[in-house]
C-alpha cells in the first residue's frame, strides 16, 4: 500500500515571511492529515528558516535541486551534505524547467540522483513529455528514456527509497492538466516499466506523483487513479487552504 504523497514546489516564489507563514499554517494543520505525507520545497534561501517552523513535525523538506558534487569550486552551486544540513529529507531534480530552462540532461540528472541517494537524501526525480513529443505519439518513449536515463545504475532497493514524479511539460503552469486516463496511463507504463528493468515487488512500492496545474478541483479525480500515488504541486502549493484542499483528497 502506497501511502499518497502530496508535495508542493514554491519555485522562486514568496519572501522570508511569506515562506514562514506558509510553512506554519501547513505545519499547524498537518496533524489533521495522517493519510498521507506532506513535503514543501522553498527556494534554497528559506530551507533553515522553513525546517525551524518545521521542526518536531511530520511535513518533509525539499530543495528544488541540487549539485552532484560533494564540494569545491562551483560556484553557485549547493551539495547533497547542505541539503543535509539544512534539514531535507529529499530534493526535487530534473524538473522540467530545469531540464528545458537550463539544459539538463538526463546524464546530469542521474549524477544528481545517485549523489543525493549516496547522501540518505530521497531524490524526487521528475519526467515530462512536450506538447509536440506528445501529439507526435511519442510520449511512452520519452517517458521511458528519462527514465532510463536518469536512473541508471540505482538499484532496487535504491529505487524503493525513490520519488517519480510524471510532469507533463504542456501542463506545467499552463491550466492545461492531464486528464486523469492520460495521466494513469503514463503512470501505468512508468510502473511497467518499472518491474521490467527491476521486479514486479519494486514496482508495487515506487510512488510514482502528478504533477502540472493540479488544482483542489481536479485532485480527487486524479489521486483516484489507482497508479497515481500522489501530486506535486506548483501554482496551487502557494496557498495553504489550496495545498491542503489538494492533500484532503488524497
Ligand atoms: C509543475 C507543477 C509543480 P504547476 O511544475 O512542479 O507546477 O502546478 O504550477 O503546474
Amino acid at each position: 500500500m502506497r501511502k499518497p504523497l502530496i508535495a508542493g514546489n514554491w519555485k522562486m516564489n514568496l519572501d522570508g515571511a511569506g515562506a514562514t507563514a506558509l510553512a506554519r499554517a501547513i505545519s499547524d494543520a498537518s496533524p489533521a492529515y495522517g493519510k498521507v505525507d506532506l513535503l514543501v520545497s522553498p527556494p534554497y534561501v528559506y530551507l533553515k528558516t522553513v525546517g525551524s517552523v518545521l521542526n518536531g513535525g511530520t511535513v518533509l523538506l525539499a530543495a528544488q535541486n541540487m549539485s552532484h558534487e560533494k564540494s569545491g569550486a562551483f560556484t553557485g552551486e549547493i551539495s547533497a551534505s547542505m541539503l543535509k544540513d539544512c534539514g531535507c529529507t529529499h530534493v526535487i531534480l530534473g524538473h522540467s524547467e530545469r531540464r528545458h530552462i537550463y539544459k539538463e540532461t538526463d546524464a546530469d540528472v542521474n549524477k544528481k540522483t545517485l549523489a543525493a541517494l549516496a547522501a540518505g537524501i530521497v531524490p524526487i526525480v521528475c519526467v515530462g513529455e512536450l506538447l509536440e513529443e506528445r501529439e507526435g505519439g511519442k510520449t511512452a518513449e520519452v517517458i521511458r528514456t528519462q527514465f532510463d536515463g536518469s536512473l541508471a545504475g540505482v538499484s532496487a532497493e535504491q529505487l524503493v527509497a525513490t520519488v517519480i514524479a510524471y510532469e507533463p511539460v504542456w501542463a506545467i503552469g499552463t491550466g492545461k492538466v492531464a486528464t486523469p486516463a492520460q495521466a494513469e496511463e503514463v503512470h501505468a507504463d512508468l510502473r511497467k516499466l518499472i518491474a521490467e528493468r527491476y521486479n514486479a515487488a519494486t514496482a508495487d512500492q515506487v510512488r510514482i506523483l502528478y504533477g502540472g496545474s493540479v488544482k483542489p478541483d481536479n485532485a480527487a479525480e486524479l489521486l483516484g487513479q489507482p497508479n497515481v500515488d500522489g501530486t506535486l504541486i506548483g501554482g496551487a502549493s502557494l496557498k495553504a487552504d489550496d495545498f491542503l484542499a489538494i492533500a484532503a483528497a488524497g
